[in-house]
């Protein structure tokens, strides 16, 4: 047994990463469902709340996007309904959940992503993951302070993980 429950802590090769349940989501009942998603798979949520978008939030999160002319039309998007935003931690976890989300547009995402499975759309594509560690990390900053992200044991991990692994 690697994983040590009695510290109560994560293996510190872990990996946390941002994802963005977006209104289209909220909408069409299939946040349960997404999120069942990750937590099948091996990877725990430890942080996560319902935020309703701005202006302020979407520039600093959509900064490398300024000037693009589908950012005015996204924002609206992303400020139609509440969102739910979601930290999720594992091994590896940026580069695993962005495979699990699938290509920007859903119409050529494969089959088995989530965008490939519920989505038609380019801007209504169901979930934002960060794309990078260093993202995961500005943007987990922008929607998040530090003590509202938790650690907690997982007792069965080694049923998700080899010792090597954790
Ligand atoms: P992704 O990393 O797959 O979420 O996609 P990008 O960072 O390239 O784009 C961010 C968001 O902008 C997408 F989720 C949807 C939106 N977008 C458009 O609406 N139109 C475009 O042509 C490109 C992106």
């Amino acid at each position: 047994m690697i994983y040590h429950t009695e510290t109560n802590k994560m293996p510190n090769t872990f990996q946390k990463t941002l994802i963005i349940l977006k209104p289209d989501a909220i909408h069409r009942g299939i946040v349960g469902e997404i999120l069942d998603r990750f937590e099948q798979k091996g990877i725990r949520p430890v942080g996560m709340k319902m935020v309703k978008m701005t202006d302020l939030l979407l520039d600093k999160h959509y900064a490398q996007h300024k000037g693009k002319h589908f950012l005015p039309r996204l924002k609206k998007f992303m400020k139609s309904l509440p969102v739910v935003l979601v930290v999720l931690e594992g091994l590896d976890v940026v580069r695993v959940v962005r495979n699990m989300c699938g290509p920007t547009d859903g119409k050529n995402a494969p089959p088995g992503t989530i965008r490939g499975d519920y989505g038609m759309s380019i801007s209504a594509n169901i979930i934002h993951s960060s794309e990078d560690l260093k993202a995961a990390k500005r943007e987990i900053g922008i929607f998040f302070s530090k003590n509202e992200i938790f650690s907690y044991s997982w007792p069965d991990i080694n049923f998700y993980y080899n010792e090597e692994e954790v």
